[in-house]
């Protein structure tokens, strides 16, 4: 029987949503029969329980009092080369450009290209925020011209990495995922009583946090929400921007209304519990977490700018708006909320369309086929367990 191809997976390992779609690629692959190494600064959020086929390699950066800094993408350049040597890896496939394909390219030209492959998949500020920085902006352009290939995440994110950087090479859109076994609606418990009274509404954000989430559009629209029916808001996740959120809520007069437990690991338990999702980001290139709110079966009312409208039709599953149309997402929220029938066809909708376009099964088989071209039709198909739908 022919090998399936061994593949390594390098990717942030916090709460971000490039380092979950890399997670669950590698938990996806490794239930169909490849194996798959993981090779990253700390052990990946969703990759804390066993499962036959995945590997973990942490990377040791090394530290000199010399070092100004400690050379990070060099630590992992030699891990993701010692490991492709030693477990014969076919495929580097790193997620977010920096610094992991600088190392990735190292690693290839350390074992030799023809035996090794490297993938880079864009997410996101790898391309419209970090990688247009001057610093960083001609070593990003070079390492998209020489992976092996590359994936976008959206098309929107596809043709600003063409426009910015001026190449022309292919790059492949492959639309992020969601198990949709995993995030799915559930009935109304006595969990959703945690947070929100019978007849509250229950509006959340789930993000990590940073300037681009546009936290003040969160608590405004919250606010105004708050201002006419009973409701809180859960916010879910930790980042530099937490700390400003919760002091805006108490400057609003909502603080008692708020609640931000921060980092959660459940969150396919805590999203289907909320009538809403706001994530009214500056730009999204994807937003991988309302693509799972909306496969629990919860509306989102998420930002127009970027690849959202992707996945989002605004009016039919869920509604789009301008990050700075406060006004016209609280509006939205009010109405949904005051409407039972109109929120109830909005979550129809939304987790049909997560169920019928973005399950696992046929996003990974895009990835699957991806693999199989880049190493000449060597991978083979996805194995007998087969990926979560
Ligand atoms: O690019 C980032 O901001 C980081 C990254 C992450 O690790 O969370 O987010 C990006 O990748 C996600 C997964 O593909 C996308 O769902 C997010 O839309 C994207 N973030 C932005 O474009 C701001």
């Amino acid at each position: 029987m022919k090998r399936l191809p061994a593949i390594g997976i390098t990717c942030y390992p916090s709460q971000g949503g490039s380092g979950i779609v890399a997670t669950e690629l590698g938990l996806n692959l490794a239930r169909s029969g490849y194996a798959v190494h993981f090779i990253c600064a700390s052990l990946p959020l969703r990759l804390r329980q066993y499962q036959k086929n995945v590997f973990y390699h942490e990377v040791e950066v090394a530290d000199y009092p010399v070092f100004q800094y400690p050379p990070y993408t060099l630590s992992l350049a030699t891990a993701m080369a010692e490991t492709a040597q030693k477990h014969a890896l076919d495929i580097l496939h790193v997620h977010y450009a920096i610094p992991h394909a600088a190392s990735g390219y190292l690693a290839r030209q350390m074992v030799g290209g023809d035996r090794l492959k490297l993938i880079t998949t864009l997410h996101g500020t790898d391309i419209t925020l970090v990688g247009q920085e001057p610093a960083f902006f001609p070593i990003t352009r070079f390492l998209i011209e020489q992976s092996d290939a590359v994936t976008a995440v959206s098309g929107f994110l596809a043709r600003e990495t063409r426009k910015v950087f001026g190449v022309d090479r292919s790059i492949e859109v492959i639309p992020n995922f969601v198990d949709t076994r995993r995030f799915r609606p559930v009935e109304r418990s006595h969990a959703r009583r945690r947070f929100a009274a019978d007849g509250e509404a229950l509006i959340i954000h789930a993000s990590n946090f940073r300037p681009v989430k546009n936290l003040p559009a969160v608590l405004e629209v919250f606010a105004r929400v708050a201002a006419r029916r009973p409701a809180r808001l859960l916010l879910l996740g930790d980042g530099p921007q937490r700390e400003p959120a919760l002091a805006q809520a108490r400057a609003l007069g909502v603080a008692e209304r708020v609640a931000a437990p921060g980092l959660v690991e459940d969150l396919d338990a805590l999203l289907p519990l909320g009538d809403l999702l706001l994530l009214p980001s500056h730009h999204e290139s994807f937003g991988l977490v309302a693509l799972e709110a909306m496969s629990c079966g919860v509306p989102v009312i998420a930002t127009s700018r970027g690849g959202t409208d992707e996945f989002i039709d605004d009016g039919v599953n869920g509604y789009l708006r301008d990050p700075d149309d406060v006004a016209g997402m609280a509006e939205v929220a009010l109405l949904v909320l005051g409407d039972p029938a109109l929120h109830r066809h909005l979550a129809e909708e939304a987790r049909r369309d997560a169920v019928a376009s973005f399950g696992a099964r046929c996003v990974l088989q895009r990835y699957v086929e991806l693999y199989d071209r880049v190493l000449g039709g060597g991978g083979g198909p996805a194995g007998p367990a087969g990926p979560a739908s």
